[in-house]
């Protein structure tokens, strides 16, 4: 029998190995926060920075092609400033952008205080800053990659491509790409754990907001396509390195097999890309109209429709490899079936601004622009789907001009109208909406300048990837047009990042809800406080806080509700005073450093892939086996601190 001869402590003792880091505010809390919305401020501040750097890399490759013959850079060279190019804008902006809205927004939209898991979510973000530090670090260590942003083997994968292909740069390439698809996969759970759990009361999933939605569709594309790219790369990693002949066909592997693994993935990564873009236009639209989303289920099920049928449209990517009549039919048409649901969505915001009190801001203007040129990117894309015109056109620059109208149009357009939309809701202040409107005609006609010639020199001929050509094509005058044009889209780019410095410290405070918003992020202060919402909010419609504000006459007009309705500035400030007060006692996830440990131990499994050198797991291993371990005995949150 025995005896207690001392009070038994409430819980065991922890063996925490490093003191658990306490601060959430300063610089070093960066390091460790676990915060959703800081997280995201890290995405989009990470992805910005790559966006000025893959922009440099695209202004290279048109001063390149500015004139025949050009001599700025080498073939060698050229190569990997398309593929570094390409490999950046998709995975290094592309993605982390939308994980940077989705991180900030899914929780205040669907009332939540945080994510589900928001150590994985810090991991995350930490996974992919590294592995876009480690595919640049090939720049110093052997060679960037230069296969091309699909890596097409066996270009990549032969060890006889080392001519071709020399140093380390396919390696590198593989290695990221794995390393940047755990980072996209852990912000995908997340997403989806948090949409399908942490809904405030009554918040069902029609009442969801529209680009919550989108995100939802684009976590389960995530998680579904990130595991297929990522075979594909190890099959090419064991080609290169093990003598493994996967896609070797002069030992009977076979290439197409990587082009039906990578496009079967690189199709849905292209919406990927371009729904949250989608959803956020359909946040933006309404507001600045002043009418509610034209046929909100149908905008939802059409991007649901979007998610399935992106995987049923792969192989229009392989037109020209002779897969047959009938497969090429049949992608033919499934290709051109996805066009209805893209259109019907156009057709609805077309409907929301129709007939609306439309204001016409920054944010506005950049939705609009987002309608105009992803029509005109959806235009050429079923010209793409006509099998024989495809045949024509694959592989020149009327490609090139395609995704670009898509992705640039679709995104970029997307992404800095909801960066002029919830900066206020971010960063507490307003963006200068005169320097916004210049950014934008700027950034529109820059676009236009630098992709639509680029439809006409394909049709012409101009073959994308094309390193250099010979006057007398007629390709001259319409390559300076497109560099031109690339500059004024990089003059665009320099003046919001003036205007992101300059509001800093001069821009109008903003109040919580300055653009009069319909969903919850606007009913709480800006930007808002730790744990977003003081009290959980309780839904009873689609676009709450909408109907808190408004109801409606008998006639059917609106009238504003003079209480428990839009908060102006003098309230919103009791607000925030209120929000302190009640903010005690609710207890948030404590900072943590492991999350970061182990995300620093990936990279150095990279190396060791890329030299074939063991000694690189040694560090790897143990930082992401120590850190994985403490990781697991930390409680999430830490007894007695402030939150
Ligand atoms: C400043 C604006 C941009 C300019 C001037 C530009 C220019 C170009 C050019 C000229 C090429 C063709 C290179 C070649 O085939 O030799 C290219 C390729 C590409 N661009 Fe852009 N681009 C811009 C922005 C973007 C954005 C925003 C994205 C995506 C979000 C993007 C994604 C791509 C991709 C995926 C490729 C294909 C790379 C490859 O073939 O491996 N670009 N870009
Ligand atoms: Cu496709």
């Amino acid at each position: 029998m025995s005896t207690f001869t001392e009070t038994a402590p409430l819980a065991p003792p922890r063996p925490l190995i490093l003191r658990r880091p306490k601060s959430t505010t300063g610089f070093s809390s960066w390091f460790t926060t676990v915060d959703h919305k800081k997280i995201a401020i890290m995405y989009g501040g990470t992805a910005l920075a790559f966006f000025v750097v893959g922009g440099i890399e695209a202004l290279l490759i048109r001063l390149q092609l500015a004139g025949p013959n050009g001599t700025v850079l080498t073939a060698s060279q050229y190569n990997t400033m398309f593929t570094m190019h390409g490999t950046t804008m998709v995975f290094l902006v592309g993605m982390p952008l939308a994980v940077a809205f989705g991180n900030y927004f899914i929780p205040l939209q669907i009332g939540a205080r945080d994510v589900a898991f928001p150590r994985l979510n810090m991991f995350g973000y930490w996974v992919v800053l590294f592995g876009g530090l480690f595919i640049y670090s090939g720049f110093l260590f052997g060679g960037a990659p230069n296969g091309g942003w699909f890596g097409y083997a066996p270009l990549t994968s032969s060890p006889l491509s080392t001519g071709t292909l020399p140093g380390h740069g396919p390696d590198f390439w593989v290695a990221g790409i794995v390393l940047l698809g755990i980072g996209s996969t852990s912000a995908a759970i997340n997403f989806i754990v948090t949409v399908l759990n942490m809904r405030a009361p009554g918040m069902t999933l029609m009442r969801m907001p529209v680009f919550t939605w989108m995100m939802l569709v684009v976590a389960f594309l995530t998680l579904f396509a990130m595991p297929i790219v990522t075979s594909a790369m190890i099959m090419v990693f064991f080609d290169r390195n093990f003598d493994t002949t996967f896609f070797l066909a002069s030992q009977g592997g076979d290439p197409l097999l990587y082009q039906h693994l990578f496009w079967l993935f690189g199709h849905p990564e292209v919406y990927i890309l371009i729904l949250p873009g989608m959803g956020i236009v359909s946040e933006v639209l309404p507001v600045y109209s002043r009418k509610p989303l034209f046929g909100y289920s149908v905008v939802v099920f059409s991007g649901i429709a979007i998610g399935f049928l992106g995987w049923g449209v792969w192989a229009h990517h392989m037109f020209a490899t002779g897969l047959g009549p009938v497969a090429i039919s049949a992608f033919g048409l499934s290709t051109m079936l996805i066009a209805i649901p893209t259109g019907v969505k156009i057709f609805n915001w077309l409907g929301t601004v129709y007939g609306g009190a439309v204001k016409l801001t920054t944010a506005m203007l950049f939705s609009l622009g987002f309608i105009a040129m992803f029509t005109l990117g959806g235009l050429s894309g079923v010209l793409h789907s006509i099998v024989p015109s495809d045949t024509q056109q694959t592989d020149t620059y009327f490609v090139v001009a395609h995704f670009h109208y898509v992705l640039f149009g679709g995104l970029i357009f997307g992404v800095f109208s909801g960066f002029f939309y919830w900066w206020p809701k971010i960063f507490g202040r307003m963006l200068d909406e005169r320097m916004g409107k210049l950014t934008f005609w700027a950034m529109l006609i820059g676009f236009n300048l630098t992709f639509f010639p680029m439809h006409i020199v394909g049709l012409v001929g101009m073959p994308r990837r094309t390193y250099t050509y010979e006057p007398g094509y007629g390709w001259d005058m319409l390559n300076l047009l497109e560099t031109i044009g690339a500059f004024v889209i990089a003059l665009a780019t320099l003046l919001f990042l003036v205007n992101v410095i300059y509001t800093a410290r001069r821009g109008p405070i903003a109040s919580s809800d300055p653009w009069d918003g319909r969903s919850l992020e606007w009913s709480i202060s800006s930007p808002p406080p730790e744990y977003n919402f003081a009290d959980v909010p309780r839904v009873e419609a689609r676009d709450d806080w909408w109907h808190r504000k408004y109801t409606e006459d008998a006639d059917g007009r609106l009238v504003h509700l003079p209480a428990g309705g839009a908060v102006d500035d003098a309230e919103a400030e009791v607000a925030i005073v209120d929000d302190a007060h009640a903010g005690h006692g609710i207890h948030m996830p404590s900072p943590s450093f492991y999350p970061l440990v182990v995300a620093a131990g990936l990279p150095f499994l990279g190396y060791a892939a890329v030299f074939l050198n063991p000694w690189f797991l040694v560090p790897g291993l143990v930082l992401i086996l120590f850190g994985v371990y403490a990781w697991g005995l930390e409680p999430g949150t830490e007894p007695g601190t402030e939150h």
